[in-house]
């Protein structure tokens, strides 16, 4: 399962966020190091669709996608250099594959920190920032010696040095646009922290939802496109996540929160991970499949079972909307709506799939 690293200042709301985000039940307090330890869990995937499927199907079980969260100890200013809990946190956000950061703008006189999520993303980044420049200051040398005797290494070298230039003018390197190639010579031989995709959640108080717009536009503007921001009442949504289903729905709704924000960053940072999911439904299970965004039919087959990408033959396709119009997998097929694609189709997010296969 891929890893989501939460990462913010003390008191941002990052195990609150991990809690309502796992349903993990991690204590949470007014003080700077209550985490010393990274916390992790998966986060499972709400998906509305699986939910139709399931239905539809009578299905007995269902069982969703997810991601795995983890709850990041303590990053405060100087960190970089030792401070705080210097870099433990380091080690734990370089095991991660994706950064959520979390921003606080709510205001809360009981509770230590600053309310400026800009300001709060300043400091973050220039912590990231100076970790990274160390990392690259302290290879770079011995790589530009080894890509003498070693032309091969010529990419790697130019790829650092590149990577080198950006974070020296403080810019992260997911800011940086670096192109594939360069982001996959990087990737060899160092364990940065700002190469990896980043997801913003600005933390916001209750009485900020009618501004979260106005907080969270600033952000937003400020990262111009390299992450996505979202504006979440983090106390409101985990107080929400203790309800049961019936009872969550009414009380976010009401608030005008829809489905929730949680399920909004579980997507999010599902994409961002490069994760899609096809799904199989039926009376014993309707299921979620996690799988690489651009895999074809037999590498997704293999996700249910090795066997099934041995022997693949074909996969029996449709569209889970289509298939929820048609009522049944037997309905569907009467009316001629199931396609059957060969080993290079490109399976669709959302796509429902049985595989055909002998072994
Ligand atoms: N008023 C208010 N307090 C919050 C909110 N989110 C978190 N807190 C409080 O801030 C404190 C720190 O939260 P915590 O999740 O432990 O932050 P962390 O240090 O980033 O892990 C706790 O007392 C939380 O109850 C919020 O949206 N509104
Ligand atoms: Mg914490």
């Amino acid at each position: 399962m891929e890893r989501l690293g939460l990462v913010g200042l003390p008191n941002s709301g990052k195990t609150s966020l991990f809690n309502a985000l796992t349903g993990a039940d991690a204590p949470v307090a007014a003080h700077p190091f209550t985490t010393t330890e990274s916390a992790q869990a998966a986060a499972p995937l709400p998906d509305r669709r699986l939910d139709a499927l399931a239905a539809m199907s009578h299905s007995r079980k269902v069982v969703r996608a997810g991601v795995e969260v983890v709850d990041i100890a303590g990053l405060v200013s100087g960190s970089s250099t030792g401070e705080g809990l210097g870099n433990r946190f380091l080690a734990g956000i370089r095991e991660v594959d994706a950064l959520c950061l979390v921003l606080r703008a709510f205001g809360d006189l009981e509770v230590v920190g600053e309310s400026d999520p800009l300001q709060a993303l300043g400091v973050l980044e220039l912590e990231l920032v100076l970790a990274d420049v160390a990392t690259v200051e302290a290879q770079l040398d011995k790589r530009r010696k080894a890509a003498r005797a070693d032309k091969s290494l010529a990419a790697e070298v130019a790829a650092m040095q590149a990577a080198l230039q950006v974070l020296s003018s403080g810019t992260p390197l997911y800011r940086a646009g670096l192109d594939d190639a360069e982001q996959r010579a990087l990737r060899k031989g160092l364990f940065l922290l700002t190469d990896k995709p980043v997801l913003v959640v600005v933390n916001l108080g209750e009485d900020q939802l009618e501004q979260a717009d106005a907080l969270v536009k600033p952000v937003a503007d400020e990262l111009a496109g390299h992450g996505e921001v979202l504006g979440v009442s983090v106390k409101l949504e985990a107080e929400a996540a203790r309800l049961d289903p019936a009872e969550r729905g009414e009380l976010l709704e009401g608030l005008g929160l829809g489905e929730g924000a949680l399920a909004r960053v579980a997507r999010a940072a599902y994409h961002l991970l490069g994760r899609r999911v096809f799904f199989t439904t039926g009376d014993k299970e309707s299921r979620a499949w996690s799988f690489r965004a651009g895999a074809c039919a037999p590498e997704c087959a293999g996700v249910i079972h090795s066997d099934l990408q041995r022997g693949f033959i074909r996969a029996e396709v449709i569209h889970w909307d289509t298939l929820l119009e048609a009522g049944s997998w037997a309905a569907a097929k009467a009316a001629g709506k199931i396609r059957l694609e060969g080993k290079d189709y490109a399976v669709a997010d959302g796509d429902v799939l049985e595989i055909r296969f002998n072994v």
